[in-house]
């Protein structure tokens, strides 16, 4: 039995019950043996049995009051996963389906994704399974305080710095940075996606989406074509793909469906973003609100965004939303490219079938790790106590992510898979965590 696969099936049986994390475990390290056959080194020194085990896993009560005056009971996890090029960085997720082995596959694949930046930061995700949806302002800052009020021991601005990610975006970083600061008595970058007003980056907002389709861009480009009046389809109405959705419209490409958890809406002639801003961002409403505002446009509940024809898909909502049916029908209507702007949006068998028809794919942790990247950014320029402006980190972000997608297809090829930017994505992700690994010895 080959070494990845060893470790592939010891990770599996130490860990029954986490079916996210078996996911990503299968997807990484087969793709990381002919690497690994060159390098017998790493084998010698475990390197792979010490890369599934995280660090260290928290899991912490959340206790809070809601408006009814109600005891509520949330759990609360920071897996830290490997601090072997930077201290720990990545996102919290509050959505109800939060369990340890989602935060688990979220942790691991931010280790390649943060050492494909270039930057120096290692990989940790946490969160917590409440829902923020129909939650007072008062019921969501008492929950980002109980929960800061346990998290605070084990962050800081050198140690491990949290972000947002699904249910967590500037208002909920505000209160969780602010009782941070109220315990510790720092005023350090110990978060990152904070609000201009008090350290934030310019730009960081925007970086995972713009990213993902600076990422579409290289893509589009190897093929000899661009945006440019490309049909898009982008699941998802958060953060990420409104400003997928605002980079691609202005790159020339023509959005004509998102969606959220109950249903997609269709615009054939092209997405109104404002529209859909208005209601995402400011009213934190429904996607099928959309039609009060274009009675052309068509809502579908409970259908699947990818029967819709498109050159360009950006799935921007959750891990695996984007199966074996969905690729077929991507396939069939003609799809050139389909980049991850959610994590593990597609399974396994749909990025294979992808790839058998010819469709450029790119993997989450390349195509969506302009966030992470401008929040390195944004730590650099508080340790520096400056600010950039926004174009000086927009420029940064698409430079970073023409480099992602270089060393992923250089990878790609240098071990014999020309063109799979998934398996180039882990190998390049791969080979920087494991010499530091390596140099800093068994720890
Ligand atoms: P948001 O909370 O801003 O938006 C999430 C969107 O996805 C909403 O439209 C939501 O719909 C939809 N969604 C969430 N869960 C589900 C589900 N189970 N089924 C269907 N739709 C769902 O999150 P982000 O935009 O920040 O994150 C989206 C994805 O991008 C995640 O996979 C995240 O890990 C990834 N990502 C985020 C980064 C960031 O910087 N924010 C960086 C890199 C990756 P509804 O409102 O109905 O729940
Ligand atoms: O998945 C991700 O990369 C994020 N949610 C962003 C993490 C971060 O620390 O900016």
């Amino acid at each position: 039995m080959s070494y990845t696969a060893r470790v592939l099936e010891q990770a599996k049986r130490k860990n029954p019950n986490e079916p996210e994390f078996h996911q990503t475990l299968t997807e990484i390290l087969p793709t990381l043996q002919p690497y690994l056959d060159e390098h017998p080194e790493y084998e010698s020194a475990g390197i792979l049995e010490r890369l599934v085990e995280p660090e260290r896993q928290l899991m912490f009560r959340v206790p809070w009051i809601d408006d009814a005056g109600r005891v509520q009971v949330n759990r609360g996890y920071r897996v830290q996963f490997n601090s072997a090029i930077g201290p720990y960085k990545g996102g919290l997720r509050f959505h109800p389906s939060v369990n340890l082995s989602i935060v688990k596959f979220l942790g691991f694949e931010q280790i390649f994704k943060n050492s494909l930046t270039g930057l120096p930061i290692g990989g940790a995700k946490g969160g917590a399974d409440f829902d923020p949806k129909g939650k007072s302002d008062r019921e969501i800052m008492a929950f980002c305080q109980s929960f800061i009020c346990e998290m605070f021991r084990h962050i800081g601005a050198d140690m491990d710095i949290p972000a947002g990610d699904i249910g967590v975006g500037g208002r909920e970083v505000g209160y969780l940075y602010g009782q941070y600061k109220r315990l510790t008595g720092l005023y350090e970058g110990a978060f990152t996606g904070k609000g201009l007003a008090y350290g934030g980056s310019l730009a960081r907002t925007e970086a995972t989406g713009y990213g993902l389709v600076y990422m579409a861009e290289n893509m589009l480009g190897a093929l000899g074509t661009n945006l440019n009046n490309k049909t898009t389809v982008i699941s998802g109405s958060g953060n990420v793909a409104i400003f997928a959705a605002e980079k691609a419209a202005q790159f020339g490409a023509k959005v004509v469906a998102m969606s959220d958890s109950n249903g997609y809406i269709h615009d054939s002639e092209g997405i109104d973003l404002e529209v859909v801003k208005e209601i995402k961002l400011k009213r934190r409403g429904r996607i099928r609100e959309y039609l009060e505002y274009r009675k052309k446009a068509q809502y579908h509940e409970n259908e699947i965004i990818w029967s819709i024809p498109c050159e360009i898909a950006l799935p921007c909502a959750t891990q695996n939303e984007l199966l074996e049916d969905g690729a077929r029908l991507l396939i069939k209507n003609g799809c050139e490219i389909v980049a991850e702007g959610s994590n593990m949006s597609a399974s396994l068998s749909a990025v294979r079938l992808l790839q058998e028809n010819g469709v450029s794919f790119a993997p989450g942790k390349a195509a969506n790790a302009g966030g992470v990247a401008v929040s390195a950014l944004e730590m650099a320029q508080n340790s520096a106590r400056i600010a950039w402006s926004f174009e000086e980190a927009d420029h940064k972000l698409r430079k970073i992510m023409h480099d992602i997608y270089a060393s992923s297809c250089a990878a790609a090829e240098r071990y014999g898979m020309k063109g799979d930017l998934a398996a180039g994505a882990n190998i390049a992700g791969f080979r920087r965590v494991a010499k530091a690994m390596l140099e800093q010895g068994a720890v």
